[in-house]
């Protein structure tokens, strides 16, 4: 089944937030942000700002009725700053007018005077100073320090990976409308509708139902709506509460960029030890994350850098050790991988020095040491419906890598000023939210009288295509044509205390939680037609939209059973709740069973440099990848592919740039470059891996939302092979992205001084 919004995206007529029309006395917001990375307010005159044609007011943390909270984790981010501000770009009020433009241009007008203090950006230094966010956390397996003897091979470096812009195509931006007795109606460009709705309510001062919050859909999320779509819905709610006028807060580009977080930046040590064998004995890494001025979601982010330190090999002696570091920047957050990539990239680059020490290829050290059935995670999950072996030799039999390796060998021995090179890139990824009682979903099914359907759930729409696979169950469950059925938009009352659509789990927690509702109703039904047939409900199944008796169709159709039922008084609506099973972790002894299941897959990449400018292009990308059993190849081969072209990008272009000022450099889209159609592979093949699947996951189809970005890392290290392939002397330092400018600079590094 095709995604059913296809049709009206490409005619323009699906709805975002800002197609909401707009009622009249709408005021619009523009936020007043700092100009400074770390200070203490000493004076704010709005005066000349206020004075101006068409501004209304201007909110401030004077105007918060309840708290001045807007931290998830942890309570350390005011909505507007009060005394200290702590980051360039922190929301310190709200300029509230007749249009965008008068807003934009009272900003101007708003003078700030400041006492600086000492900006950190660097997450070292964080450390150093003793600035964490929360303690550090180690997991680990055997016991590293004893280990090292055993190793006849030990290397030692650090590795580093750089942020990544979210660059939704929507900015995010919310719009609230008062309703009677201090109820407000929101609508958010948010991952997480509860969330903005819990944070409304604490900093309003009211109760949780005093506050709707409405998701039609979102032109894209990433991990960068799960949390920080929260300020702008809070304050548009604020001002809507305050000031009892329709609020719009939808942030510009650049603001956008400014004001928000990002993916994490991470710097990190490693330490690896082999057998002569060129098996992993020893693994040891110390993240630096870079958590930005709060915390955000941050220790979770470096909680799953823990859970994914190792990918896809197994090591039985294994400690690593994260530290979220706190910085002047703007609070980093979730991002497709939400810590994992940057965990695995380091594993990777361990292995990539090893190889380029051992003088052998990097593939052979990973083969080697791929994870098994039975084999422990350092968090003590045993793993299971591995076929990380299986698919690397699927990968091999179906890509030929051997003529792909006498291809690359061919093509390097006859050009002096192009290189190629290749890498693979083994994924292993856990699914399920890491702290455990977010893995919960709830929907909600009317069959109307008529025999059409209505389902909520908490997922909400981003463009990976949870509507289409959510209309897919309720279709197959009653055995309806999915034009019976309507997606409804995710609305607070009436699917509460969701959890954000983020973990890549929203297909499998949603999706369940509606298979139970329709399987409830179902048996309702059943029970209805077993009554006036005279048989048990097992005798009666619904086959499309007829009623069938032992086997045989009957003149009764879906719609007329529908009726039959109502005109009983039977319950038309159902309720389905779903908490995943098996799953436990505990923090003390940093051990348990946190996911569900992996998803696992394998990525093959070629590139060729061009030796003379640095540049290099990818000609291509080739996956096995564990789908379980896709339920939709059409949604899933597009976030494979749009999570590879993701991945690239974070790997190789998206250069994100602070100065010590903490001041954003790379502040838009001609300063910070994302992949465009030229950046994409020459060609990209994805095989499916043929297995059983997983009860664990939707209808036995694997979750496949964050996975996929990983096989980006794939890029860096096939650019290494290339650019070795023309300078053998080149000895990476594991800095990514690898930039063209960092590829030149290598091309030509000697290792003479
Ligand atoms: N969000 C979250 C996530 O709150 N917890 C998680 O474990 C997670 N994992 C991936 C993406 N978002
Ligand atoms: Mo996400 S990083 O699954 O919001």
């Amino acid at each position: 089944m095709k995604n059913i919004d296809s049709t009206s995206h490409v005619t323009g007529k699906s709805i975002y937030l800002d197609d909401i029309p707009i009622l009249q006395g709408t005021l619009y917001g523009a936020v007043l942000d700092s100009p400074i990375g770390h200070g203490e307010v000493v004076a704010i005159d709005y005066s000349e700002a206020l004075a101006m044609d068409g501004v209304a007011y201007i909110l401030t943390h004077e105007d918060i009725p309840g708290e001045n909270q807007i931290g998830g984790i942890i309570p350390d981010e005011e909505l507007f700053a009060e005394k200290e501000v702590h980051f360039q770009g922190q929301p310190i009020a709200l300029i509230l007018a007749e249009s965008e433009h008068i807003a934009f241009e009272a900003r101007k007008l708003v003078k700030m005077k400041f006492t600086e203090k000492e900006v950190i950006t660097d997450p070292r230094e964080a450390r150093a100073k003793g600035r964490l966010i929360i303690p550090p956390r180690t997991f680990s397996l055997g016991n590293t320090a004893a280990a090292w003897a055993q190793c006849a091979h030990i290397f030692e470096g650090t590795a580093q990976t750089n942020g990544q812009e979210h660059l939704y195509i929507e900015t995010q931006g919310a719009y609230a409308v008062p309703m009677e007795n201090g109820h407000i109606r929101l609508s958010s460009s948010t991952q997480g509708p509860t969330q903005v709705q819990r944070t409304a309510a604490r900093v309003l001062g009211v109760g949780m139902h005093r506050i709707e919050v409405d998701v039609v859909r979102l032109g894209g999320g990433f991990g960068g709506k799960e949390d920080q779509a929260t300020p702008w819905g809070v304050m548009a709610a604020l001002g809507a509460f305050v000031l009892n006028q329709p609020i719009k807060v939808v942030l510009h580009r650049l603001d956008d960029m400014r004001m928000t977080g990002k993916r994490h930046p991470y710097s990190s040590d490693y330490k690896i030890g082999l057998s002569e064998e060129l098996k992993i004995i020893a693994y040891e890494a110390t993240f630096h994350q870079n958590a930005g001025a709060s915390a955000d979601l941050s220790p979770a982010v470096m909680e799953r850098t823990l859970f994914h330190a190792t990918n896809s090999y197994f090591v039985p002696n294994v400690e690593v050790t994260a530290y979220s570091c706190k910085t002047n920047l703007p609070p980093n957050t979730a991002f497709r991988g939400f810590g994992g990539p940057q965990g695995m990239f380091v594993i990777e680059a361990a292995l990539a020095h090893a190889a380029r020490e051992l003088g052998v290829e990097k593939c052979i050290l990973q083969k080697k040491n791929l994870l098994k059935n039975g084999d422990s995670f350092p968090y003590g999950q045993i793993a299971d419906g591995v076929g990380l072996s299986q698919i690397w030799e699927d990968l091999e039999a179906k890509f030929d890598l051997k003529a792909v390796e006498a291809r690359v060998q061919e093509f390097n021995a006859q050009h002096e000023d192009r290189k190629k090179g290749f890498s693979l890139m083994p994924v292993t990824f856990g699914i399920s939210f890491t702290k455990t009682p977010m893995n919960q979903a709830r929907a909600l099914v009317h069959i109307y009288s008529d025999g059409s359907v209505g389902v909520s759930t908490g997922a909400v729409e981003m463009g990976q295509g949870v509507n289409t696979k959510m209309l897919q169950i309720a279709a197959q469950m009653f055995s309806l044509n999915p034009s019976r059925v309507k997606l409804e938009s995710t609305n607070t009352t009436r699917v509460a205390n969701t959890s954000p659509s983020a973990a890549s789990a929203t297909s499998d927690l949603n999706g369940k939680a509606l298979q139970k509702a329709c399987q409830a109703l179902q048996e309702r039904l059943k029970n209805c037609a077993a009554r006036h047939w005279g048989v048990t409900s097992a005798d009666i199944s619904l086959k499309e939209e007829r009623i069938w008796v032992k086997g045989k169709a009957t003149d009764m159709s879906w719609d007329q059973l529908v009726d039959m039922a109502f005109l009983a008084r039977i319950a038309l609506t159902e309720n389905g709740h779903y908490a995943t099973p098996i799953i436990h972790f505990d923090k003390t002894i940093e051990k348990g069973h946190p996911f569900a299941y992996h998803v696992f897959g394998l990525a093959l990449t070629e590139v060729t440099l061009d030796c003379i400018r640095g540049t290099y292009e990818f000609d291509s990308v080739k996956i096995v990848h564990d789908f379980g059993k896709s339920m939709n190849t059409a949604v899933d081969t597009g976030q494979i592919e749009g999570g590879l072209v993701q991945g690239i990008g974070w790997m190789t272009m998206e250069e994100l740039s602070y100065d010590q000022a903490g001041k954003l450099r790379s502040n838009s889209l001609s300063t910070y470059k994302i992949p465009d159609i030229y950046a994409v592979p020459g060609e990209i093949l994805i095989e499916a891996f043929e297995t059983e699947g997983t009860e664990m996951a939707i209808l036995k189809s694997k979750a496949v939302g964050e996975p996929p970005l990983m096989y980006g890392m794939g890029a860096f290290f096939a650019i290494e092979s290339a650019l070795r392939a023309f300078n053998p002397d080149f000895e990476s330092t594991y800095d990514a992205p690898f930039t063209p400018e960092k590829v030149l600079m290598g091309l030509y590094q000697s290792s003479q001084p």
